[in-house]
């Protein structure tokens, strides 16, 4: 068997000209918005990442920290009318309470991120209007929703939160390494060096290429990249070019599906809460094998347009664990902690744990 019949995210052609430079769009003349000047764009192009100073007002994203309390009543009621949960810690504000809950109930935070119902509330920020406008001036005129998006707990000193380099593309199947899947990484907190924020690997999407990844990092589901080889492969070197990234709620950090990152370990006292949504252009590989299609949400053309979201009541997880595990897999119970996706079968899988048994995967060795 070839190596990429074997690992299906390995050896694929590179096509920088999809995220550098040549990639950026022609730039507005006047700026609607929410838009920034063409040298700040330019920066997105050449470096894979751009930071984006105080772009939320706290109008519009105290929606999503209630979203996100609501999450985690849904999750706690979940575990204590199943009986594993005695106390509910309704007292405790939003950036402490899951860490309770997880303490009684190992992997409560796992449930919380893996909840998959979109919230009005995130839907609104998605589409809030001057991100989309700058959205245009990176993907064009038209702009959707890519399916993969995330609320992510970050506890205090948790393992399941530590995120090890890897290239978004890493999680995605391989046609997404020809689709620019740009994310709007957006705290719902100051995040810091301390808390966990995020660093960024500059330039590290320049050759095009997705490094070989390895799964999965310690006992949770992440992929990790082969640190190994990245350096060369991506001609990056991690001494010089590795970007810590604190930013203040309101911020927002824009990044494309192949610049190396990670965050650092979070040793503050709050729960670093944060979503990741993503964009592409309609048309273009999602990065989920075609089984979630992308929401339109801006075209330019059209200003009467409403974004449908119904695609996004299917639960990702579950779908992503089906397709990992296989359409007879047993279905997972409500109060199940494991997560599964694609990208176990995606890279050789070096390090198996409770989330790669669930998909029924074998470690092949050797151990790192
Ligand atoms: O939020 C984190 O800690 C990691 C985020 C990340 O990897 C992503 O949004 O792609
Ligand atoms: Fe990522």
């Amino acid at each position: 068997m070839s190596i990429e019949a074997k690992y299906p995210g390995q050896g694929k052609p590179a096509h920088p000209e999809l995220f550098n430079l040549k990639a950026m769009p022609e730039q507005p003349t006047e700026l609607k918005p929410g838009q920034l000047p063409a040298d700040k764009i330019r920066l997105f192009f050449e470096k894979g990442f751009l930071v984006v100073e105080d772009f939320f007002t706290d109008t519009e994203l105290n929606p999503c920290l209630t979203a996100v309390e609501e999450i985690v009543d849904r999750v706690a009621t979940r575990i204590h009318k199943a009986g594993k949960l005695q106390d509910l810690h309704e007292d405790k504000d939003v950036f402490q309470r899951l860490t309770y809950i997880d303490k009684q109930f190992p992997g409560a935070a796992i449930l919380a991120h893996k909840d998959g119902i979109l919230p009005d509330a995130f839907q609104n920020l998605w589409a809030n209007e001057r991100l989309l406008n700058l959205m245009e001036q990176i993907l064009g005129p038209k702009v959707c929703a890519n399916p993969i998006w995330n609320v992510r707990p970050k506890a205090p000193d948790h393992p399941d939160g530590e995120i090890p380099w890897h290239q978004d593309s890493g999680y995605f199947d391989p046609a997404s390494y020809t689709s620019l899947l740009p994310v709007a990484w957006i705290p719902l907190l100051d995040v810091t060096e301390e808390n966990g924020c995020l660093q960024i690997i500059e330039g590290g999407h320049k050759t095009g290429k997705v490094s070989d990844h390895l799964n999965c990092f310690a006992n949770t589901w992440h992929v990790m990249l082969d640190e190994s080889k990245m350096e060369d492969t991506l001609e990056i070197s991690l001494e010089k070019d590795v970007r810590t990234l604190p930013i203040n709620k309101g911020s927002l950090i824009l990044f494309n599906n192949l610049v190396p990152h990670r965050s650092v370990p979070n040793k503050g006292k709050q729960i670093r809460w944060s979503l990741d949504l993503r964009f592409q252009r309609p048309g273009e590989a999602e990065g989920l094998y075609g089984e979630l299609a992308p929401v339109l949400l801006r075209d330019r053309d059209d200003p009467s347009m409403t974004p449908d979201w119904s695609p996004y009541v299917a639960n990702r997880h579950l779908q992503q664990h089906q397709m990992t595990a296989g359409e007879e897999a047993t279905p997972l119970d409500k109060l199940d902690t494991t997560l599964t996706g694609p990208w176990m079968k995606q890279w050789r899988l070096v390090h198996g744990n409770r989330h790669t048994e669930a998909a029924g995967l074998v470690p092949e060795g050797p151990e790192r």
